[in-house]
């Protein structure tokens, strides 16, 4: 507001003075032409000086008044690493330019004064000065140098790319119209292969599902990335221009179609931190709603931002991501949280490559599983009356062989019965009411005997080992649905001993 009419003052000053040169050009025709020539010249330099003094006024006292939006300054602290250096740039490079900016103004304009134009004095010329010319080439010159070399040596610390070696977590961007499409690596800290080919309604970044350090990698709605730690973010477009642009980390980068380009940074405050710095200014302590006064301040309300700053289209604006910046606790919680994309989208689906194979993924995330539930009954006061579901023991239909996905389930038993030695179990086998009672039995016996006969292989010992057979005598839910007969063909173990 204040610089629109500061704008509008100038175009006034403008006006005027091309109206008082129209008025004394109709003068000189009346009177003399030098004696109204000198006047004019006369006019001219008085008007230059007032315009200077309330141009370079309005300058000073907008560059007073706006201090506060200035980096670096008032709320507008940097939250990165790295985010100072820069903001110490721009701001001596505005000082250079604003001492330079002072002094050509007020020698263009006092000298029009000074020297105008007046009877009986001749303009002095100077055909050429060394000194003069080496004064205001070497001067500038060595600024500009040392303002590009600082810039340059701050640019470098700040693209030096992260160590082989160098503890840090790595995230990738993605920028479509009109979406940010953020991905993590998940628990094996590695993002998978992608590839623009793969790309589907389905798979929106083309991840090859392949590649299993896919499998675990998720894509989250909102960045979120914990205080002090190095962050390499990935940066990429899918189909035009966008920019990668974290203000309060002093992040800015292109993304480019077929181009990765990339940011390290290191957040240095959480936005609970930040948030109590901006309390300390009056701009934030104002209701965040205007319509609502008694509600929050406008500094507990604040939240850091992730934005596309290249115009890349009508939904522009809709790219702003909210970006939370945590404690180590609070991220590794929020992790726990997130789910991997291809498990929750894919797995098992028509665009899944992999479909009816066990991944590592799975059996990690099943061996966890059986051992949360093992450690339980095994702490429990009256352990021999708890059973456990072998959940993925499965056998070929109709027989006793037991399927090769079979064995992961059957090897973390494995793994259990040789931790505890004293440990000795019933292996108990059920099916639905099916077929022929007496065939049940038969079938429900000696797939628990496949059962054991797999675990001594293993080499656990018979004599721990018990199996048996109830055929569909012990349901656990009514056997009218296909869902209910499932739950029923199951195969399960007690602890006798331990
Ligand atoms: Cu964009």
């Amino acid at each position: 507001m204040t610089a629109l009419l500061i704008f509008i003052c100038l175009i006034l000053i403008t006006i005027v003075i091309v109206q008082i040169g129209k008025v004394t050009e109709l003068a000189s025709s009346i009177r003399g032409e030098e004696d109204a020539q000198m006047e004019t010249n006369k006019w001219n330099g008085m008007l230059s000086v007032i315009f200077m003094v309330v141009f370079l006024g309005g300058c000073i006292w907008s560059s007073l008044y706006y201090k506060n939006w200035m980096l670096g300054f008032g709320p507008h602290q940097a939250a990165s690493e790295h985010g100072g250096s820069i903001d110490f740039l721009f701001n001596i490079t505005l000082f250079f330019t604003g001492i330079v900016f002072v002094i050509t103004h007020i020698a263009l304009f006092w000298f029009a004064w000074k020297y105008r134009g007046r009877r009986g004095r001749k303009a002095d010329f100077i055909a050429h000065n060394d000194k003069l010319e080496l004064v205001w080439t070497i001067i500038p010159a060595v600024v500009m140098a040392l303002l590009v070399i600082g810039g340059l040596d701050a640019w470098n610390e700040i693209m030096a790319d992260v160590g082989e070696d160098e503890e840090h977590i790595e995230i990738e961007a993605t920028g479509v119209q009109f979406n940010w499409l953020l991905r993590y690596p998940g628990e094996d800290g590695r993002l998978g292969a992608r590839n623009y080919k793969l790309i589907t309604g389905l798979n929106p970044i083309g991840q090859d599902w392949t590649d299993v350090k896919n499998h675990d990698d998720f894509q989250p709605s909102e960045l979120v990335l914990p205080v002090g730690k190095k962050v390499r973010v990935r940066i990429i477009a899918r189909d035009v221009l966008h920019n990668f642009y974290l203000p309060h980390f002093r992040v800015k980068m292109d993304a480019v179609p077929g181009i990765p380009t990339y940011f390290v940074f290191t957040p240095t405050k959480t936005t609970e931190e930040y948030r109590k710095e901006l309390s300390k200014y009056p701009e934030y302590q104002v209701p965040a709603d205007p319509e609502d006064p008694e509600g929050p301040q406008k500094w507990e309300k604040f939240e850091y931002e992730l934005a596309c700053a290249e115009l890349c289209g009508s939904g522009h604006f809709s790219m702003r991501r909210i970006v939370r910046i945590v404690s180590e606790e609070e991220y590794q919680e929020w992790l726990k949280q997130q789910s991997s994309y291809y498990l929750g989208n894919i797995r098992n689906g028509d665009e899944d490559p992999l479909k009816g194979r066990i991944l590592e993924i799975e059996v990690k995330a099943r061996a966890a599983e059986f051992g949360a539930s093992l450690k339980e009954v095994l702490q429990a006061e009256d352990f021999s009356s708890k059973t456990l579901p072998l959940r993925y023991v499965n056998y070929e239909t109709g027989s006793a062989t037991l399927t090769a996905d079979s064995r992961y389930e059957l090897d973390q038993l494995a793994g259990a019965l040789r931790e505890n030695a004293a440990l000795r179990i019933s292996i108990e086998g059920h099916t639905d009411n099916v077929g022929d009672e007496a065939a049940n039995q038969t079938l429900s016996l000696q797939r628990a005997e496949a059962v054991v006969q797999y675990l001594v292989t293993q080499g656990i010992p018979a004599d721990r080992l018990t199996a048996e057979g109830f055929g569909s005598a012990r349901p656990l839910s009514a056997n009218d649905t296909e869902e209910g007969r499932a739950a029923n063909r199951r195969t399960e173990f007690r602890v006798i001993n331990k």
